[in-house]
């Protein structure tokens, strides 16, 4: 998998930053909602090279992210937010319209219960069968790797897309009626999936129809990771 390519867009309007991998499946999740909630412009983006680490360097972990990955926002007063989900509601904060996390009780909760079922049981599995069992992001960045527990992540992935598949059979999105943060996270587990070649199953004829459909949204199809 090589998911290097570098990204810039019109730096005049922007007043937050995200560093960011533009073909990364987690930076894509960021880049969808921002896509969606039209907020593109207010962003610059900053590309942080995983293949040669620049995301482990001490500076990068010491100052904008403990856990060494992207995407990471920036504040214009310097305050620095990991993390998908806590990025995702920070924007939809700013702008709720449209809103990607709900605004009531009960679909907020849906949401988030959803968004972090799509995490647990298929984005971070394959992340996980990424680093562990495949060459990763190479040997100078894969320091250590469990090649038996990335493919039982790999496993676990594809019981994930069984159970989004049954979901999906009596509902329209991963989280009900709406489209939300839930579906965008099954969209890039889904496409790490591919990037590391997890098909999914022939029989989740839900989850396909459903990707299909989430895949022609111009968020979602314009975004680098899809640009072939
Ligand atoms: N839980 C984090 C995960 C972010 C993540 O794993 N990002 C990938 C980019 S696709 C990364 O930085 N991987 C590098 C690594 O884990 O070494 C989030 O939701 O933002």
């Amino acid at each position: 998998m090589n998911l290097k390519s570098t990204s810039s867009n019109d730096e005049t309007l922007a007043d937050m930053a995200i560093y960011d991998f533009p073909r990364g499946p987690y930076p894509t999740r960021v880049r969808i909602a921002l896509a969606e909630k039209a907020m593109e412009p207010r962003v610059k983006f900053e590309l942080v090279d995983l293949y040669k680490g620049d995301h482990k360097r001490p500076a990068f972990m010491a100052e904008k992210n403990y856990s060494g990955t992207v995407p990471v926002l920036q504040l214009r007063d310097g305050t620095y937010i990991a993390e998908c989900t806590a990025i995702t509601e920070y924007l939809d904060w700013l702008d709720g319209s449209p809103t990607l996390t709900g605004n009531t009780p009960l679909t907020r909760a849906k949401i988030h219960m959803m968004n972090k079922r799509a995490e647990l049981e298929l984005l971070d599995p394959i992340s996980v069968y990424f680093h562990h069992a495949t060459p990763g992001l190479g040997p100078d960045v894969e320091l250590y790797q469990n090649e038996e527990w990335g493919i039982r992540q790999r496993e676990k992935a594809e019981r994930g897309m069984q159970y989004f598949n049954d979901l999906l059979e009596t509902q329209a999105y991963i989280a009900g009626d709406e489209f939300s943060m839930a579906d965008i996270t099954v969209i890039a587990g889904l496409l790490f999936a591919s990037y590391v070649k997890v098909e999914v199953p022939e029989t989740c004829k839900a989850l396909k129809a459903w990707h299909e459909r989430v895949m022609a949204r111009p968020s979602v199809r314009h975004q680098p990771a899809f640009a072939g």
